[in-house]
């Protein structure tokens, strides 16, 4: 509750926060481990402040992934306390103080549609540790804020290949839960429910793409859309779907949340592109959440800082058509 009073109070001053805990331990033995003394000092070392990730750390010992980023990462208050998931509100306070009603076990996810040979998968499928490694990516919202985030999971390509799509598959579409019960927001229209999203197949395959179950070394909390969520680090954030129960290959574009309510807003593609402007607002600049108070906007970059990575897979296309 403090956490959330604080944020309405300050909520024009969060995204410049600078009063928040110091840098976690987390970040201190990922440099250690980074440098080789993993298997000696990791053990050493307490697995983690409990201010900072209280549900103890399970994966901890996850391996990093490639496609790092050297940045800060972003405080694990920020990270869990300020974000969007409107089954549990609209206010960026209400996912964290709303989401203890999801209840993210047992639960189980239909991968389905265009393929030869469909599953359903509990999500213990997707927790064994073997699979599991960490990737710190930058993440923008379309509303102007950024952070770096540690996540936990797996490629999403890995689990695609599972179920065998067929040569008719064009893109693979989203679903989040739909149950009003444990999302409370979906009581209210403010988007079609369930919240889908959607991508091109060749976007799905791509080895940056990746489905989370954790953050910060630990179990995802709610709000983070436990217990499985995707991550695509070079499209804004609304394209990146929590609390996933269905993943279905499809021969046609998938009708996605924002684009439905707002298309002139949202395109299907929501590539991060600082020369596209929002009909509403400029794109060209990013607060990253955390930093003081008085550091500047950063430039937001084309593909969120991954356009060697991606920028391939777009070059037949006009991006400011195809937003
Ligand atoms: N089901 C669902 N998924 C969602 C949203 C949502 O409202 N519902 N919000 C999106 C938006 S706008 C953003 S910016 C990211 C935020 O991800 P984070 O909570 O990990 O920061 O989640 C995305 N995924
Ligand atoms: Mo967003």
């Amino acid at each position: 509750m403090y956490w959330r009073r604080t944020m309405r109070r300050v909520k024009s001053w969060i995204l410049a926060g600078s009063a928040v805990t110091p840098r976690p331990v987390y970040e201190a033995r990922r440099r250690l481990l980074q440098a080789g003394a993993g298997l000696v000092v990791g053990s050493l070392l307490p697995v983690r402040s409990r201010a900072v990730a209280p549900a103890g750390g399970v994966f901890a010992n996850a391996p990093r992934g490639g496609f790092g980023t050297d940045e800060a990462l972003t405080p694990h208050e920020f990270v869990t306390g300020y974000n969007n998931f409107y089954e549990f509100g609209t206010d960026k306070a209400d996912p964290a103080a709303h989401a203890h009603s999801l209840r993210p076990r047992p639960w189980q996810v239909v991968i389905d549609g265009a393929v030869a040979s469909p599953l359903t998968l509990d999500i213990d499928e997707f927790l064994k540790p073997q699979q599991l490694e960490e990737r710190i990516y930058r993440l923008r919202c379309v509303e102007g804020w950024s952070m770096v985030i540690p996540w936990i999971g797996l490629p999403l390509a890995d689990v695609l290949r599972r179920v065998e799509p067929l040569g008719s598959a064009k893109y693979v579409e989203f679903t989040t839960l739909h149950d009003p019960e444990q999302m409370p927001g979906q009581r209210r229209d403010v988007l079609p429910w369930p919240y889908v999203e959607g991508l091109r197949l060749d976007e799905a395959m791509h080895p940056l793409s990746f489905l989370a179950v954790g953050v910060y070394g630990d179990l995802l909390p709610n709000q983070n859309g436990a217990p499985l969520r995707l991550v695509v680090p070079w499209k804004y954030g609304f394209k990146s779907v929590k609390s996933i129960v269905r993943i279905r290959f499809t021969e046609q574009q998938p009708k996605t949340a924002w684009n439905v309510v707002a298309p002139r807003e949202y395109g299907f593609y929501a590539n991060v592109n600082p020369a596209v402007d929002h009909p509403r607002w400029s794109q060209a600049r990013e607060r990253r959440l955390g930093e003081g108070l008085f550091t500047a906007r950063r430039p937001t970059l084309p593909f969120n800082g991954y356009a060697e990575e991606v920028a391939s897979l777009y070059s037949d296309m006009d991006l400011s058509r195809d937003y």
